[in-house]
């Protein structure tokens, strides 16, 4: 095997050109740290991290788009707070354990490609392939998530559809991952953390990693005083778990809120509630305060136009649901209004119809709303007009709001305008 030493490249002695350091090679990097045992153990978490964050982010799509053969789920009303939660917390403790797992692997890239025979040579590149959709996607979707859980959109795709597709790119190739490494990962996992284990494997090409490696005598020892395996993954360890409790407590602590570096930025909002859209920036500030505002409900040819004193007027019913955000934040509130089946009832909707929702914003997204059937006839989804007791403060919805249980943040639609039924 060729050593670092014996490198002499025409870059380092050719005259009068630039004097680039040669690419370093895989046996350049001896860490003992570097090593399967370490990367093994780490991936385990990470493929667990991954897992969960994928099945409750789809979760959160279905919730915003709700497939046909779904029936959403009105109860428990803080399911969706819990799955959300879990979708912002594992995918923020996958942050370091991604970190470690690749510097771990990272010399790997400097591997030797094999030359022959060209089925090895193409089992090699397909590997290596897979492995960066993997790890571009990987990182591609910690990115946006984290950017998104701080309000900050730098680009111009739709944020939901683009991380949902990427998702499936990240689980696909980590499932490709995990079955070709299902061998290195039982090995490594079953040995020993601090004896010297099966070395890692040459660079010889794909579909060897069970095979044999430079010789574990090769490995430098644990230079004295340095930090064992055993302590790079308590570090790595105490790292995911900081993520985790950083951002569980940042998503339901108002000040932590604002301490978050990443996590979420909504803040302090009126009522003890955060917001993420005013009334000002959703271009509804005007129209929520005029007084010839009126909820039109629509059904059919027949149209009902009702005040707020109508509204105020009607039987009024008090929930506690929470507001949970898909950027991970969640605040419980008491809320009291009619009952969207009451206000249904109003312009003769037959029990079980889906209602379209739209507001009075005029700027941004999220100023439209469906309510399956299921949700609308629930008794506790409310067109609400009171949160905490109080009037609702206008960047909470003014004149009115929808809230339902279990039921994403971004669909409980403020300003509400029309109510119209669906078929
Ligand atoms: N019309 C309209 N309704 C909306 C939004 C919006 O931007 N426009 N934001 C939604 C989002 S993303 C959330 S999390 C909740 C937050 O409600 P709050 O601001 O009262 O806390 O309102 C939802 N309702
Ligand atoms: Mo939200």
């Amino acid at each position: 095997m060729v050593t670092s030493t014996g490198k002499t490249t025409a870059a380092n002695t050719g005259r009068g050109r630039l004097a680039l350091p040669p690419p370093p090679r895989q046996s350049d990097f001896s860490d003992r740290l570097r090593n399967e045992a370490v990367t093994a153990r780490v991936g385990v978490w990470l493929g667990v991290c991954f897992t969960i964050c994928f099945l409750t982010g789809v979760w959160s799509h279905y919730g915003q788009e709700i497939p046909g053969w779904l029936t959403w789920p009105t109860s428990p009303s803080w399911g969706y707070r819990v799955t959300q939660g879990l979708h912002v917390t594992t995918g923020a403790a996958a942050v370091p354990l991604l970190l470690v797992k690749l510097w771990s692997v990272y010399p790997r890239l400097f591997q030797d490609v094999p030359r022959r025979p060209p089925r090895t040579v193409l089992l090699h590149l397909l590997e290596r392939g897979s492995v960066g959709v993997l790890v571009a996607a990987a990182v591609f979707q910690l990115a946006t998530g984290l950017m998104n859980s701080s309000q900050w959109y730098p680009w111009e795709f739709s944020f939901r559809s683009t991380h949902y597709a990427i998702a499936w790119l990240a689980i696909g190739s980590l499932a490709v991952h995990i079955a070709v490494k299902l061998p290195v990962i039982k090995r490594a996992i079953t040995g020993p953390l601090d004896g010297p284990g099966p070395p890692d494997p040459p660079a010889s090409g794909a579909g060897r990693d069970a095979g044999g490696g430079e010789d574990a005598r090769h490995q430098p020892a644990l230079a004295a005083g340095g930090i064992s395996r055993r302590g790079l993954l308590r570090t790595t360890w105490a790292a995911a778990g900081l993520a985790v409790v950083t951002s569980a407590a940042a998503g339901t602590v108002p000040w932590l809120r604002e301490l978050s570096v990443f996590g979420v930025r909504s803040g302090e909002g009126p009522q003890g509630v955060p917001i993420n859209r005013t009334a000002e920036t959703a271009g509804a500030q005007t129209a929520a305060q005029d007084p010839a505002w009126r909820l039109t409900l629509v059904n059919g040819d027949d149209t009902v136009e009702l005040s707020r004193d109508d509204l105020v007027a009607m039987p009024q019913h008090t929930a506690s649901l929470p507001i949970s955000c898909v950027e991970g934040w969640s605040a419980s509130a008491v809320w009291t209004g009619v009952r969207v089946a009451d206000v249904l009832a109003e312009v003769g909707a037959p029990a079980g119809s889906d209602v379209f929702v739209t507001s009075l914003q005029t700027v941004g997204s999220f100023a439209t709303s469906e309510l399956p059937a299921n949700v609308a006839a629930h008794p506790d989804t409310l067109l609400a007009l009171q949160l905490h007791g109080e009037d609702l403060h206008i960047d909470h919805g003014y004149p009115c709001r929808i809230i339902a249980p279990n039921r994403p943040g971004v669909r409980q639609t403020k300003w509400v305008s029309r109510m119209e039924v669906l078929a």
